[in-house]
């Protein structure tokens, strides 16, 4: 056909062009004389050194480095353009022989599109899966120099971190307040090197030896055949483990205290777990427990909120910590250490050092502050750095170093192995998120997602080839220290120390640490754990646990589930509480606290204007509650009676009694039995019923008192009326300061 031949006369004098240009003087060129090859045949010395060879080049830019920037590879200039750079003047229609027409195989920008968006989902964590993170600076008191050479804990000394909490359960999709352990992992990026503190907000661990890992995660997982329930432990095989494995009874009453429901990651402490080793410059060791404490004070969710906002607002961890640091309330933490003496016999106290179901109570061993952790940025990216973000707890600078304790050495496998799958290969240390901000100079060369390109060729040592590069450092260039400890020669056994053996006497100090409303929601806890659970025999086997631990823990789980409670089958140990164990009793501050603001457009809000500035003033948020969204007034709205529920804020103020919403509430027939009408909108009394329930602190003024009145609770503990708008805050903030009004929850127990 004419169009066919058409093209064919273009291809022909296209080609004709080509060979005009292929003259005969090029190389290679139709007609030009075939090129002399000098075959190297014969042996000669090595090649000298170039010009200024000196080490291979294996350092990649952090991102961290002032004017890198973190987007460098992936967002250059204004066009849109195929991964080969290719501008693309179309990404919305596939290549097709017509509009009606096949799609033609030939389209690379449409196989390319979707062959990376099919590739886009990297395996979830193993543990740990559900996570957010944030970027921030350590800064150290220099307190800690006596006993570690670690050079980011010298006075003064700032050091770059990434943070990320967890989950231990859930998926990667599942709701932040679940009942479980977080994670709190610490990622400093020291001058020496990276160092990773792989910690959770709990300070024991269910298992002594790591080989037990996949056994208690396959017990705490969803259930192999329906895959369920998501990211709990209120389950037959969970509580099939923990009865019949005596030495996870400790974790799992923090997990049933207010520990497994955290308010915030802001109010989490962070713990070690493990003792580790430290060495100074005299090269003197000493054992060490790691711990954070939150600025904020510890601070838990009620279940019940916990449980709402698994539907209003799964990601509300997320949320809480990103808003703050946006808000400009810095999250902070101190970083403790509690130190012992390294003894042979690595106990202290008589506790043993090497087992990670102990704590050492801090009125034994004092928690003494060595720096402050502030998170002061939001990742730009969640999959490429909190999704990708690798931690290891081998990660460890000069001045640190680990014990023999069973599970932190199995750790010490694991964490590589893992993100050899999870991300794809051995060079993750490469990823912009882990890259050290130390210089690397480490002879690991190729394998997958290589993104150095190495000069030099000699990666062995010794070598001549690269001037002997890399050399090793002395031990005053801040080489890393491998402690000289003695191993003990002994057989080769399977088998733990004696003193691993004793498995309630700490799960009864913690339980008598506790004060009556923590005990409360401790027995409540349990009683619907193990009313989640179908057998019967593993609810009775964990009641036993329970009787070793406290007969009256274990007498009102027993009278929750309608079983008899049984006796002790140890002797119940003779502790001394430690009163640092209680989340109750102290005093904290309110910053980046949020109190929401009942308003209607007949309040005071004149007042109301004050008050929103005397709460920004006092470092908390101010939520305003209207019929509408929108105005009120001049003032803007920022949830309505029907988005807004108290589990988003800490403390209510009513600045008046909205009526109730004609087509919000059905006609009332008092003749039908209905309730008569109220004077106020339900929705609001609600608020603040629920907040009641919650011992949240509640304050009105104006007319915002009729609320009060309507819902029943004026006069109540924790409930204050205030004369002027301004007073409100002050008096609900300092009802917060101890975090919740406590005399407000029932306790059976003493
Ligand atoms: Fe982990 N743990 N773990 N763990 N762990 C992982 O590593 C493991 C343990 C902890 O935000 C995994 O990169 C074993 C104790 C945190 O990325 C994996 C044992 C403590 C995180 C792994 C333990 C932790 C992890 C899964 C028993 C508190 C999340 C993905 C010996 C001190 C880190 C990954 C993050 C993650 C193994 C016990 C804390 C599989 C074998 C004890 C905070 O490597």
């Amino acid at each position: 056909s004419k169009p066919a031949e058409a093209v064919k006369n273009a291809v022909k004098t296209a080609s004709e062009k080509i060979t005009d240009i292929l003259t005969p003087d090029v190389p290679g060129a139709p007609g030009s004389a075939p090129p002399t090859v000098e075959e190297p045949t014969t042996p000669h010395d090595p090649l000298p050194p170039k010009k200024e060879q000196g080490a291979p080049q294996t350092r990649m830019p952090t991102g961290a480095e002032a004017g890198a920037p973190t987007t460098a590879n992936g967002q250059q200039g204004a066009f849109l353009t195929t991964a080969q750079g290719t501008r693309l003047r179309d990404t919305d229609h596939s290549l097709k022989a017509g509009p009606r027409g096949p799609v033609l195989l030939q389209d690379h920008h449409l196989r390319e599109k979707i062959t990376h968006f099919d590739h886009e989902r990297i395996p979830e964590r193993v543990v740990h899966a559900r996570g957010a993170g944030a970027h921030g600076v350590f800064t150290a008191y220099g307190t800690a120099e006596g006993v570690t050479r670690a050079g980011f804990l010298k006075k003064g000394r700032k050091t770059e971190v990434f943070v990320r909490f967890s989950t231990v359960l859930g998926s990667r999709g599942s709701a932040d307040t679940v009942r479980d352990t977080r994670g709190f992992a610490t990622k400093f990026y020291t001058h020496e090197g990276t160092f990773d503190l792989v910690g959770n907000n709990i300070p024991v661990f269910f298992i002594q030896d790591a080989i037990k890992f996949p056994d208690i995660i396959h017990a705490g997982k969803p259930h192999p055949d329906r895959e369920i329930p998501q990211s709990q432990s209120a389950h037959d095989t969970f509580w099939d483990f923990v009865s019949l494995h005596t030495e996870a009874q400790h974790h799992a009453l923090w997990n049933m205290s207010d520990r497994g429901i955290p308010r915030s990651y802001r109010t989490m402490e962070g713990f070690g777990v493990h003792t580790f080793r430290l060495v100074n410059e005299a090269g003197e060791t000493a054992l060490a427990k790691f711990h954070w404490k939150p600025r904020l004070g510890v601070h838990s969710l009620t279940w019940e909120e916990a449980q709402m906002l698994g539907g209003v607002d799964p990601d509300f961890h997320r949320r809480d910590l990103y808003d703050a640091i946006e808000a400009g309330a810095f999250p902070e933490w101190e970083l403790g250490i509690q130190v012992f003496p390294d003894t042979p016999e690595e106990t202290f106290a008589g506790i043993d050092l090497l087992d990670p179901t102990k704590i050492v109570p801090e009125e034994l061993a004092p928690v003494q502050p060595v720096g402050t952790l502030t998170l002061n940025r939001t990742p730009t990216n969640f999959f490429a750095e909190t999704e990708q973000v690798a931690f290891h707890l081998g990660h460890l600078p000069p001045g640190i170093d680990v014990t023999n304790d069973p599970l932190l050495q199995g750790r010490l496998f694991s964490y590589v192995d893992t993100q050899l799958t999870r991300l794809g290969g051995p060079n993750f240390s490469q990823i912009p998120i882990n890259r050290p901000h130390a210089p690397v100079n480490d002879m690991l060369r190729d394998g997958f997602h290589q993104h150095a390109v190495h000069a030099g060729v000699a990666p062995y040592r010794p070598n001549s080839l690269d001037g002997g590069n890399p050399f090793p450092a002395g031990d005053d260039e801040q080489a890393f220290l491998d402690v000289p400890v003695t191993v003990a020669e002994a057989p080769k056994v399977r088998a733990n120390p004696v003193s691993f053996d004793d498995h309630f006497s700490q799960a009864r100090l913690f339980w008598l640490s506790m004060s009556p409303v923590e005990k409360e929601h401790i027995i409540r806890a349990y009683t619907f754990e193990l009313g989640k659970c179908y057998h019967q025999a593993i609810k009775e086997r964990q009641l036993q646990g329970l009787a070793n631990i406290d007969p009256v823990l274990c007498a009102q789980v027993a009278t929750g589930l309608g079983l008899p409670a049984p006796e002790p089958t140890v002797p119940l140990a003779d502790v001394t509480p430690s009163p640092a164990l209680s989340q109750v009793g102290g005093e904290w501050p309110s910053d980046g606290r949020t109190i929401g603001i009942v308003v209607d457009p007949d309040a005071d809000l004149d007042g109301v204007v004050q008050v929103r500035e005397a709460v920004f003033e006092a470092g908390m948020v101010p939520l305003l509650i209207a019929p509408h969204g929108g105005m009120v007034g001049n003032l803007p709205v920022q949830r309505t009676f029907a988005t807004g529920r108290t589990v988003e804020f800490d403390a209510l103020l009513l600045a008046g009694a909205p009526a109730p919403a004609p087509d919000a509430i059905p006609a009332r027939d008092g003749k039908a039995g209905r309730p008569a009408p109220v004077a106020v909108d339900p929705r609001v009394l609600l608020l603040v019923e629920e907040c009641w329930r919650h011992a949240k602190a509640i304050g009105a003024w104006g007319t915002g008192g009729t609320v009060l009145e309507q819902a029943g609770v004026a006069g109540s503990p924790g409930v204050v009326t205030a004369g002027t708008a301004v007073e409100a805050p002050t008096a609900v903030r300092q009802l917060m300061a101890v975090h919740r009004v406590w005399e407000r929850f029932p306790a059976s127990v003493a």
